[in-house]
């Protein structure tokens, strides 16, 4: 049967080669489960669906292993431990007892985590005899965000239509609420935001809280809390008072009855998380408070609950010499201003889910707050469900970005870790980029990267490139060249786009509005810093952001260590050297070639780059499910279209101000 992709990477097809599956079979013949709780029964049913699958024969589940041996046992223990040191709540170890592999953590939702690492032990051919492995999550809250509209719509989405049927619920529960569930704990999400931080204040009403609760009841098996986005002036439209000002007793009031009625139909209900006073959304400032006044005062209506509000940092103002300073100056001098319970939501760069961007500046500079990290999954500003861009290499750049706040190896994970600054919460967030396509994500690369980001998000030390191979495994192919060539494509991917879009760190020089497509001559009086050209800064001299001394001073903001890195335009890497300097067209950079003809060449070789994904691709057609493969090699073409697009749109108009030629081998016959 075709492979519609919706079984995702939970593919549980059986084992083909008899002999491999027979190893297996020696050791998973039951799975022992008290299934006692919910979780439990989720974990148990999880493997005796995933291993009856892969075995090609019924693996029972029974309530004790007795005397049996040759299986499967969870064990919740408050003791358990691995290497001497006990688990974390989350963490699980698998171990050989008796002849069975016990999965074993101290709560239910360890063991249901510690089922699935057993699961992708099997589906990536992994030996299971005698296996001891054991793991941590080093984040506590690991968010997706969506940017999912009551009316159905997703913003920024492009699978789709939102999977959440409002109109159904709370009656009907689409079971495909169960098989999203079953997606995020096996690659270890607890959180889930369900709503568009541009949020509608409807989804408090009594009427949605009840639906809102149905939701989190299909996701609380499966160890996910559910978070809401609220609308800041949420009091005034549903409450009907006259303001929304964070420090008047009835606004206050108002949010506390609203926590408590949340809490009463959603007992684990994790929180809010707000956009205020950006991109028009209303916010405490409206009423001359900052944002500190506005998420303690949430953080006090969630009172004796066990919440969190996780505030967005996403803030810049028309006006600004420099959008990239904006959040830093707003956020950075409230740190230590904000209650326990407010984790400050950061994007991983100071101006919007660009294809590369430094980290952002506030990472390292608000030791007083815990920070989230929030990384975009769609692909707004990466080629929409288009292109095939695995965002693995992008995620783990930005952790290991080292800002230096105390000494070396302060890298952006740890502090979002909470190990830098000894922080009691910690989190992270993805924006998904799921929708109701039939393989939920569009373009079928596109599950890579929510898969990436769960498993970045429970170890940040993972690679990107082992988790690409260990995605292709369970979702595409196991047959080894294919593989390789597999997750070559996508390592390279992410580079690759780059190159045919923002080389050397030009950035925002995309379509407006949509953010499709290159725009680099997009130019408007009132909102500069919604142009290209406030960000690209092309004149007869030269391309790119001054951000240094001379310029915006952007740079000061980060660390002396980080300043010299980028500061001066000789020896900064060539990745970011747009980003910090305007650079003379005629300059020679470290590859031996001027600023004019390495932008020519990247856009060149970048856009060549996609023939090559094509040939790869071509190459592991053997491997591959027919109308998977055709999927994918059909939306190459439409990126290799849209490259060449890209590449003459910015070569030509960038000519303009640089007025060389097309250096060889690229430029066209005359
Ligand atoms: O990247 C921009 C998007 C907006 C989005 C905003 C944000 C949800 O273009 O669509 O709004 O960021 O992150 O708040």
């Amino acid at each position: 049967r075709a492979d519609d992709g919706y079984r995702l990477w939970l593919k549980y097809d059986r084992i083909a080669n008899a002999a491999e599956r027979q190893g297996y079979v020696r050791v998973a013949q039951f799975v022992a489960s008290p299934g006692n709780t919910p979780v439990l029964r989720a974990a148990s049913a999880e493997l005796t669906r995933g291993l009856g699958g892969l075995l090609g024969q019924a693996v029972p589940a029974v309530p004790s292993a007795g005397s049996r041996t040759g299986g499967i046992v969870l064990r919740v223990d408050a003791q358990a431990s691995a290497a001497g040191q006990p688990l974390k709540a989350e963490g699980y170890r698998i171990f050989s007892e008796k002849n069975n592999l016990v999965i074993t953590g101290r709560t239910d939702r360890a063991v249901l985590y510690g089922a699935f690492a057993l699961l992708r032990q099997v589906q990536t051919r992994q030996p299971l005899a005698g296996l001891n492995l054991s793991s941590n999550p080093r984040i506590d809250f690991r968010m997706l965000n969506h940017w999912d509209n009551q009316n159905g719509t997703v913003e920024r989405g492009y699978a789709g239509s939102s999977i959440w049927k409002w109109y159904e619920l709370p009656e009907r529960l689409d079971p495909r609420y169960t098989d999203y569930a079953r997606a995020n704990a096996s690659i270890g999400i607890n959180g889930v935001v369900i709503n568009n931080v541009n949020a509608s204040a409807r989804y408090l009403s009594a009427e949605y809280i009840g639906k809102v609760a149905a939701l989190a009841g299909v996701l609380r098996p499966y160890g996910q809390r559910v978070y809401l986005s609220v609308f800041w002036a949420a009091p005034k439209v549903l409450g009907g008072l006259a303001t929304a000002d964070p420090l008047d007793p009835q606004v206050k009031q108002w949010w506390a009855a609203k926590s408590d009625e949340l809490y009463k139909a959603i007992p684990d209900f994790g929180g809010f998380l707000v956009k205020a006073n950006s991109e028009g959304e209303p916010g405490p400032q409206d009423y001359g408070r900052n944002h500190a006044d506005g998420a303690n005062m949430l953080a006090q209506a969630l009172g004796r609950h066990d919440g969190v509000v996780m505030w967005r940092a996403f803030v810049y103002k028309a006006g600004s010499d420099d959008r990239f300073k904006q959040a830093y100056e707003e956020f950075q001098p409230l740190d230590g201003k904000f209650d326990p319970k407010v984790l400050v939501q950061v994007k991983n760069g100071p101006i919007d889910f660009m294809a590369r961007e430094p980290f952002h500046p506030l990472f390292g500079a608000m030791p007083k707050t815990p920070l989230v990290l929030e990384v975009q999954l769609t692909q707004e500003y990466l080629g929409f469900a288009t292109h095939l861009v695995y965002l693995g290499p992008l995620i783990k750049e930005v952790l290991e970005s080292d800002t230096y706040a105390k000494g070396p190896g302060s890298t952006v994970a740890r502090v979002v870790d909470g190990s830098v600054d000894h922080h009691a919460l910690s989190a992270i967030a993805g924006v998904s980029n799921i929708g109701s396509d039939r393989n939920w994500t569009g373009h079928p690369v596109g599950q890579a990267n929510w898969y990436a980001f769960g498993r970045l998000a429970w170890d940040h030390e993972l690679s990107p490139a082992a988790i690409a191979r260990e995605w292709t495994r369970m979702t595409l192919t196991t047959e080894p060249a294919a593989v390789r060539t597999i997750a070559d494509m996508l390592g390279q991917s992410r580079s690759i786009y780059v190159r045919y879009t923002m080389p050397l760190g030009l950035h925002h020089i995309m379509g407006e509005s949509i953010h499709y497509g290159p725009q680099p001559w997009l130019a408007k009086a009132g909102r500069p810093d919604w142009t290209a050209v406030y960000y690209h800064k092309a004149d007869s001299i030269g391309l790119g952001f001054d951000r240094t001394a001379t310029g915006s001073n952007a740079l000061a903001l980060y660390k002396p260590e980080v300043q010299k890195q980028w500061g001066d335009a000789r020896t900064c890497p060539l990745n970011y050297l747009l980003w910090f300097h305007h650079v003379p067209w005629t300059q020679k950079l470290s590859t031996g070639r001027t600023l004019w003809n390495e932008l020519a060449t990247r856009y060149y070789t970048g856009a060549d780059s996609v023939l090559w994904l094509q040939k790869q691709w071509l190459a592991a057609r053997p491997a591959l499910d027919p109308a998977l493969y055709a999927d994918v090699a059909a939306r190459l073409q439409t990126q290799r279209k849209e490259a060449l697009w890209w590449r003459d749109a910015c070569v030509l108009y960038f000519q303009t101000f640089a007025r060389q030629p097309i250096p060889a081998p690229f430029a066209p016959p005359t």
